[in-house]
């Protein structure tokens, strides 16, 4: 068996969260590859709305494993947080929930770190999440970090100290430095909780499971255009969101890469700083985000808005080898009575391409749209292809034919049921 992929082309909030939920009946294993609690994946059923953060969407079904990949980075207070929040809901997470024994760990001074980097920076802000998500990818490529296997070891505390004693040392230098003691303490009760959990080599069991003919499917976190080598750097992430990241996140090699599924929303939000060529700053932007509640699902931050942008998303197809596309959200364009798509950049040279640039930080490109018709009616009662407004699917094969990609899954609301597959 291959393992099929599923992740956002944009900045992040494509949706996904909804898709794995709604996916995951036919898999028997969701993995998270890489990111960590910066992530919020929102799922909507049955009237409850429930957002996750470093926990795989596949635990809300009770006969699916979840992995939390090698590729991630874990906080253990946010997870004991997590686990708490999904007691309500009677899982068996001790029994569907592994983690793998090389996942790193986020330590109190990571985020402390974070806060003190973002600070430092002024205007440049990255708008981090302030998880704690760079220093502790910095310190995994530095050699340095905690591994969730480290938890095992009789000398856990002291490496803890003993990482904590470098990160004091820099935060000295911020006029950081915090009463470790409190943070000591909720620190090693989180540990505790995690050893209750299922560690294990996941590389090996997700090969397993690959091997004896049952379905994995690769939950990305954040979104293409945040990725660390691709994304419009430096305002991106610390990890890969692209597939290479699921292979190397997980331990699974390039050529069992099955399915991978590109989640894109109708339009474009990005939440932090960083170049975003759509933006719009009128009335049809506040409208965009008031009409998608365009606001973080980990921070609660309003998410800046724009129409499609179709340069933006070929970038994304090609890094990530899309097969199917699924969009997410028309019905939030629904109040729109024309709706625009960017097809290429007007470039400050007065060039006219559909690359998207690597001077995207500095460089002001100017987008070229194409106008379309609105629908102007309501689409949540829609559950079949053939009901949607003719425009609404004139506006789905312009974009499919300028992909080169079928979009397979429309959504069309919040909930599991607003979903309509194309067949
Ligand atoms: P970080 O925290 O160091 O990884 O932030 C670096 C940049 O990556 C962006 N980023 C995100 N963008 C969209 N969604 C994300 N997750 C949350 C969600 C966001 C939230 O799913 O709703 O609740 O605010 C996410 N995580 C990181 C971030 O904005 C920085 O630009
Ligand atoms: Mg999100």
């Amino acid at each position: 068996m291959k393992m099929d992929v599923l992740l956002g082309l944009q900045w992040g909030d494509e949706g996904k969260g909804k898709i794995v939920d709604f996916l995951a009946t036919q898999y028997n294993l969701v993995a998270r590859f890489q990111g960590g609690p910066n992530a919020g994946h929102t799922l909507e059923f049955d009237g409850i709305k429930h957002v996750l953060h470093q926990i795989p969407s596949g635990i809300f079904r009770k006969d699916i494993e979840n992995i939390i990949g090698n590729g991630v980075v874990l906080d253990p207070l946010i997870f004991k947080k997590e686990v708490e929040a999904l007691g309500k809901f009677n899982l068996d997470v001790y029994t569907n929930l592994f983690i793998s024994k090389k996942t790193q760990l986020i330590l109190p001074t990571h985020r402390l770190l974070d806060a003190a980097y973002e600070e430092a920076k002024g205007k440049s802000k990255i708008g981090s999440t302030l998880k704690g998500i760079g220093p502790t990818y910095q310190d995994k490529i530095a050699r340095m970090g905690l591994r969730v296997g480290d938890v095992l070891s009789p000398n856990f505390k002291d490496k803890y100290h003993k990482l904590v004693a470098t990160h004091i040392e820099i935060l000295k230098q911020y006029n950081a430095v915090p009463d470790m003691d409190p943070l000591d303490k909720e620190f090693f009760a989180a540990i505790d909780f995690l050893k209750k959990f299922q560690l294990i080599e996941s590389e090996y069991k997700i090969n397993e499971v690959l091997n004896s003919g049952s379905k994995v499917l690769a939950e990305g976190a954040q979104g293409s255009l945040l990725d660390i080598d691709f994304g419009s750097y430096p305002f991106v992430t610390s990890s890969n969101t692209t597939t290479p990241g699921a292979c190397s996140g997980l331990g699974v090699a390039p050529n069992r890469i099955g399915e991978v599924f590109g989640i894109f929303k109708a339009y474009c939000t990005r939440v932090g700083s960083g170049p975003f060529p759509t933006e719009l700053f009128d009335d049809d932007g506040k409208n965009m985000q008031a009409e998608g509640n365009e606001f973080g699902a980990t921070t609660g931050r309003p998410r800046r808005c724009g129409w499609l942008d179709l340069p933006a998303l070929k970038y994304a197809i090609m890094i990530n080898g899309v097969t199917q596309l699924f969009m997410m959200k028309a019905d939030v364009l629904s109040i729109f009575d024309k709706i625009k798509v960017c097809t290429h950049y007007k470039r400050e040279d007065g060039t006219v391409n559909d690359i998207f640039p690597f001077e995207i930080v500095d460089e002001k490109v100017t987008p070229i749209y194409k106008e379309m018709e609105g629908w102007g009616t309501s689409l949540r009662d829609i559950n079949e292809y053939d009901a949607l407004p003719d425009s609404l699917k004139d506006y789905i094969s312009f974009i499919e034919t300028e992909l080169n990609t079928p979009i397979n899954i429309i959504s069309v609301g919040p909930d599991r049921t607003s979903t309509i597959l194309r067949n």
